[in-house]
Parts: C-alpha cells; sequence; structure tokens
C-alpha cells in the first residue's frame, strides 16, 4: 500500500516535471510528515517530543537549467508556478507555497550556500491543515533537493532540519520549534524518536510490531500561521522570564508550584502544561520502550487533558473525539489531540489485532462538524528525508 502510493507520487511528479521543463528530472527527494505521539508545545520551550515519521510525504523533483533562476511548479495547486532569481530569493508571495520555496532558498543563502538556476516540481499527500506537518515535509525535501543538486557542503540532516526552520520562522511567518522538521529529516523506520530539543540529540525507539499508529482528522481544519500558536511561543517565553530560567525546559515542578503566587493564573497553566507535558514524554518514551501500554494510555490521557485544560489548543470536535476514542481503548491503547492544536487529527496507539474494529467504533460513534464520517489513517512509522532517484 504504502509502496503503491509511494510510486503513484513519483510517477505524478516526474511526468509534470517533464511535461513542464521538456526533460527528466535529475533526482526526486522525498520528506515524510510526522505525527507527535506525545510532547506538544516543548519543542520552542527547549523540552522533549516524541514524533515518528509517516509514510505520507512530499516528492520534490530538481534539476539543472541553464539560467539564473529557480522554477517551481506546485502539481497539487492546478500546475501554479512561481520562478526567482537563485541569487535573491526572497520576496513575499501572496501564495503560501511560493514563500516555503522561496524561504528554503533564502534560508540557504543566508548559510552562505549558493544557489544555481533550477527547475522544480512539487507534489504530496500529506494531508493539509491536518496538524501532520505537510509544511515541514516541504521544507526539508526542497532543502535536500538544493544540497543535492548543488553540492551544497556542510548540511548534515540536523543541518537541513534547521534551514527548513530558519525558512518557516523568518520567511514564512511560523514561530515553530524544531520537532516537525528534525523527524522530518532523521526519522527511523519502524521507530518514534525522541528528540532533546535544547542539544537536538535524537534517538530512535522502535514502535513494537504488534502496534499500530492510527490518526484519525477530527474534520476541523487547522493553519499553523495562526496567531494562537504563536501567542501561546510568548506566553511561554514570559513564564520562563518570570522564572528566571533560560526556557521552562529548566522549571522543576517544585519551583513552578513556589513561584507561582506572583503569577497571573493563564501564563501559570501554560507552564504547568509544559513541564508536565515534559515529564510525561519522558516516561512515554521509557513506557514505549518496555511496552507498557497500560503506563502509555494513562501518559496520552494526561497530555490530552492537559492541552485541553492548561495551555487551552484543543477544539470540542477534538475533545469529543478522544473521548469516543478512549471509551473504545480503555488502557488497551492511548489516544491524544497530536500537533500544534485549534483543531487537526488525534493520534492513537492501538493493537493492530484491533485496528479495524477500532475505525468501524469511531465512524459509528463519531461524526464531523459537518456531519461526515473521520478520515482516518493506518500509518506506517517510516524514514526521514531520502533521495529516491537520480539519472
Ligand atoms: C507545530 C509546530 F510546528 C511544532 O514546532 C510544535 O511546536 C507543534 O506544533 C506543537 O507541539 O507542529
Amino acid at each position: 500500500m504504502t509502496t503503491e502510493r509511494r510510486a503513484l507520487l513519483r510517477d505524478r511528479v516526474t511526468q509534470a516535471y517533464v511535461d513542464s521543463y521538456g526533460e527528466e528530472p535529475a533526482m526526486l527527494v522525498a520528506a515524510p510528515g510526522r505525527v507527535n505521539l506525545i510532547g506538544e508545545h516543548t519543542d520552542y520551550n527547549d523540552g522533549f517530543v516524541l514524533p515518528c515519521a509517516i509514510d505520507y510525504e512530499t516528492v520534490v523533483a530538481i534539476g539543472p537549467n541553464m539560467g539564473s533562476n529557480v522554477r517551481a511548479l506546485a502539481c497539487d495547486l492546478g500546475g501554479d508556478h512561481d520562478s526567482f532569481e537563485a541569487a535573491r530569493p526572497f520576496a513575499k508571495q501572496t501564495a503560501e507555497w511560493k514563500n516555503h520555496v522561496r524561504g528554503i532558498a533564502a534560508s540557504l543563502t543566508d548559510r552562505g550556500l549558493a544557489l544555481a538556476g533550477s527547475n522544480i516540481a512539487i507534489a504530496g499527500n500529506v494531508p493539509q491543515g491536518a496538524g501532520l506537518s505537510s509544511s515541514a515535509s516541504l521544507g526539508v525535501a526542497l532543502a535536500k533537493a538544493f544540497e543535492e543538486m548543488h553540492q551544497l557542503r556542510g548540511l548534515d540532516k540536523t543541518g537541513l532540519a534547521l534551514i527548513a526552520q530558519h525558512s518557516e520562522n523568518h520567511y514564512v511567518g511560523c514561530a515553530c520549534g524544531i520537532m516537525d522538521q528534525l523527524v522530518s529529516a532523521c526519522a527511523k523506520t519502524g521507530s518514534a524518536l525522541q528528540i532533546d530539543c535544547r542539544s537536538l540529540e535524537a534517538s530512535a525507539i522502535p514502535i513494537p510490531e504488534h502496534l499500530s499508529i492510527a490518526v484519525v482528522h477530527s474534520g476541523v481544519q487547522r493553519g499553523l500561521v495562526d496567531s494562537a500558536y504563536n501567542e501561546r511561543r510568548i506566553q511561554c517565553e514570559q513564564a520562563a522570564a518570570h522564572y528566571s530560567v533560560l526556557a521552562l525546559r529548566d522549571l522543576t515542578t517544585a519551583q513552578l508550584e513556589e513561584g507561582r503566587s506572583d503569577l497571573d493564573k493563564v501564563s501559570f497553566r501554560r507552564a504547568r502544561h509544559v513541564v508536565s507535558e515534559n515529564n510525561r514524554t519522558l516516561a512515554a518514551a521509557e513506557a514505549l520502550k518496555a511496552d507498557d501500554l497500560v503506563t502509555l494510555s494513562a501518559l496520552m490521557a494526561e497530555s490530552h487533558a492537559s492541552m485541553r485544560d492548561d495551555f487551552e489548543i484543543t477544539v470540542p470536535a477534538i475533545d469529543r473525539l478522544v473521548e469516543v476514542g478512549a471509551e473504545f481503548l480503555g488502557t488497551t491503547g492511548g489516544i491524544r489531540m497530536t500537533g500544534g492544536g485549534f483543531g487537526g487529527c488525534v493520534v492513537a496507539i492501538v493493537p493492530k489485532s484491533k485496528a479495524a474494529a477500532f475505525e468501524g467504533w469511531i465512524n459509528e460513534h463519531y461524526q464531523t462538524p459537518d456531519n461526515g464520517t473521520a478520515p482516518f489513517f493506518l500509518c506506517k512509522p517510516s524514514a526521514g528525508v531520502s533521495v529516491l532517484q537520480s539519472k
């Protein structure tokens, strides 16, 4: 199934490239979307996260051209295209996808890495507006494609992720952390990636064979370049300043309580989410290693409650979906909202033997706000960015 989906995507982007530029691409580069198992809004607080890459991805076909421009084609957007000078890549565009392409080119240029004329075609199958990091997969795929094509030196996988984050922060306008880009670059097949977002150290934790990762869309679309996301980040920074720590990662539960008297209630709850979520994420990584589903499901339930009550990033449809899923799973699996929040998806860790029944249960007991069936994806924990084919 995965192989078939990937083959279709690869054929589609290659064909579009050939139709548009009159020759085969020099190479294809694929980068996956991700689902976060636990550790939400902890990355930009220098904390811990536990995402895995999924078998939905963005593919970039790239080849050289004789000119000095980067020419780009968006296969999924009716063939919308762009062209800009490789040496002067950034001027803000109305079409969001163009800012991603130009932002990556500009971020490489900011690092002193010179681009030359290139032709690009882009296609993807990561559900958009779902909180599955379609943007990060685009950024990482583009950074890798430029790096390979123009033989840019000095960028390892973490470097690619930092370029993609820089582009989001400085050119696209989203103050995101590093989680999505790092997992899209560095993930390992069959594993979740435990990331320390301060040191950027990442270690793969194999997901036991008998477990499935299910992602269910609530039917509420989300957009990351949202004031609410950036507002949460500012609130966390203010709380860290109140406690005189570099980042909320440095705060213990005891310190959090001790210094709360002169902190407003909202800031306190934001900080409490981050401090408790970091602890849960470390505990969840241990539970996953030990294949301890009872502990994992309890931690995921607590994580969801904390996002709902303290960080206030869930919406009623998401809360309902989690409630419905938890009723089926009990302590045999975990479920929580995943990603930045304000809509999008929930993630569930479900025994493989129960996955089909779980999907049936969700279909029967949950309706999207417009009375539809919730899109359900069984995801394979996948590898990070790869070069698929060179001439
Ligand atoms: C989004 C951001 F891009 C990530 O950096 C992270 O903060 C996440 O929301 C919340 O955990 O995906």
